[in-house]
């Protein structure tokens, strides 16, 4: 399988409560390799642009109030298989479902507030990743 990259980003509430030292732990236990990191913040706006693809869903609004409510850690990650297998570590979106060991499992509070964000496909992966890095951050 060709070695490719998927985005992330740590969600404000993982943030607040310290948890993103343990979960950068757990993608690096897992193989994935830091292409490019940092601490930001979104406002209100560029969080709608970043889920326009969910601006008709009920809970849009509220989506985009939580992820500019805090500081996000976004950041680009590589591995063979990567998309596939991150949606994998972090879990499904809401973390009832997720499975034991999962991301998400253990440390989303909700549906909402649900720790970390993975790319679901490679072209989403690529447009995410120039939404928060400049090429020559990507190395
Ligand atoms: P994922 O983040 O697993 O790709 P998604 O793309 O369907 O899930 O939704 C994006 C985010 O929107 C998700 O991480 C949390 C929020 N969300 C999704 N479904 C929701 C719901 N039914 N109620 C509240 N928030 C929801
Ligand atoms: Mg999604």
């Amino acid at each position: 399988m060709a070695t490719n990259r998927t985005f992330t980003m740590i969600k404000p509430d993982a943030v607040a409560e310290g948890n993103s030292g343990a979960i950068i732990k757990m993608i690096e236990e897992a193989g994935f390799r830091i292409v490019a990191i940092k601490k930001t913040l979104l406002t209100k706006e560029r969080a709608g642009e970043f889920y326009a693809v969910h601006a008709e869903r009920p809970f849009y609004g509220e989506l985009c109030d939580y992820m500019s409510s805090g500081p996000i850690i976004p950041m680009i990650l590589e591995k063979e298989n990567a998309v596939l297998d991150f949606r994998t570590l972090i879990g499904a979106t809401n973390p009832a479902q997720a499975a034991e060991g999962t991301i998400r499992k253990v440390f989303a509070k909700s549906v909402q507030a649900n720790a970390i964000h993975g790319s679901d496909s490679d072209e989403n992966a690529a447009i995410e990743g120039f939404f928060f890095f400049a090429g020559v951050e990507q190395f």
